[in-house]
């Protein structure tokens, strides 16, 4: 083998043109392979004259350079092994991705969160295994309160200090512990009550809880919180009505109700017939959940509401029975809005 035929190998190599993977492939055997063409060169190279194995010696070297270099290039270009350009239809349509959905509890809650985070408050969430400190004495509720007996919370068998939680206020206990006035928070979350699970009541649900601690916090301030809410959240025609109440946690202590979303308060069975639907308990926080807290109830005030979710997406989407919600059938789930 001369020097000239080397030559015209480099020429090969170097104008060669590959539109597949298996070409590249069939180009890298007839150079690189086991019995291609560098292995032939070298093994010529072995048997050539003393006097030129140094040129040829280098000739070759260059065609092996090339060669891998060559290879390297158009595997670069995306010409390799398996590539899907052998396989690929470019012109075929594409193939859609089924997009998940927001389970409709969290859509309803997502948008009662982003009302008062509009006006203030803060997020803030927190375990739903709690103590009894957090979810029951910090609130001013006595030992022998009703909400304490085991037929209403899910305690734990071994230690009936540890519970789950039955509302989302342990989070503002630790929140007011911690936090100097003035506090504006929300705090949304799961909560469990050992209910018999019917079409209007089940274990587990959910809740959004309000609070707003600082000087000068009057009722007023409370009214007009919630009032704004409505209108935002059930739209501008929505009236709202406020029955005096009782809560340990709170004094004076109120339900709202709002006039039905279904019937437009004339009367109907979702209301049953008072044309009002209750949503949700308030009031303005017991000096004694203050102190708890420490802080310093002659000079803080403040205003507490809890509202519940599962209701006004029962209201919204109407849907007339709240096991729905935690069945997951993906026939109920899709057909809310996407993620
Ligand atoms: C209801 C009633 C309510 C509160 C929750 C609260 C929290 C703290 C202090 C005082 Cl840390 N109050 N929360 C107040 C009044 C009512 O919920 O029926 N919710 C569905």
């Amino acid at each position: 083998m001369g020097s000239e035929e080397i030559e015209g190998l480099l020429e090969e190599i170097k104008s060669f043109q590959a539109s597949s993977a298996a070409e590249v492939e069939e180009f890298r055997v007839r150079f690189l392979g086991k019995k291609g063409v560098l292995r032939e060169l070298f093994a010529q190279l072995k048997e050539a004259d003393a006097s030129s194995k140094k040129e040829l010696g280098q000739l070759i070297n260059q065609v092996k350079e090339s060669a891998e270099q060559k290879i390297a290039a158009l595997k670069n270009a995306g010409i390799e092994e398996g590539s899907l350009i052998d396989v690929l239809d470019l012109t075929l349509p594409g193939v859609a991705q089924n997009l998940g959905t927001r389970h409709p509890i969290s859509i309803i809650k997502n948008r009662m969160c982003e009302i008062f985070e509009k006006i203030g408050f803060n997020i803030s969430e927190g375990p739903e295994i709690e103590t009894d400190w957090y979810n029951f004495t910090a609130l001013n509720i006595p030992e022998d309160h009703p909400a304490r007996d085991m037929q209403d919370t899910f305690f734990l068998q071994t230690n009936p200090d540890i519970l789950l939680r039955t509302h989302t206020s342990p989070q503002q206990i630790r929140v007011m512990e911690s936090t100097k006035p003035p506090i504006r928070i929300i705090c949304p979350g799961r909560v469990y009550r050992n209910e018999t699970i019917s079409a209007r009541a089940h274990c587990i649900f959910h809740q959004i809880e309000g609070l707003y601690i600082d000087e000068n916090v009057s009722f007023a301030d409370l009214k007009q919180t919630l009032f704004h809410f409505t209108k935002e959240m059930f739209g501008k025609e929505t009236k709202t009505r406020f029955r005096p109440s009782y809560f340990p946690f709170t004094e004076p202590s109120a339900e709202m109700d709002i006039s039905c979303l279904i019937c437009k308060g004339k009367g109907c069975s979702v209301c049953k017939n008072s044309g009002w639907v209750e949503i949700l308990g308030c009031g303005m926080v017991d000096p004694a959940v203050l102190e708890n807290c420490n802080i310093d109830s002659t000079k803080y005030s403040g205003f507490a509401f809890g509202l519940g979710v599962e209701r006004p997406a029962m209201l919204t989407y109407r849907i007339n029975d709240i096991r729905l919600f935690f069945e997951n059938d993906i026939r109920f789930l899709k057909q809310f809005q996407s993620a």
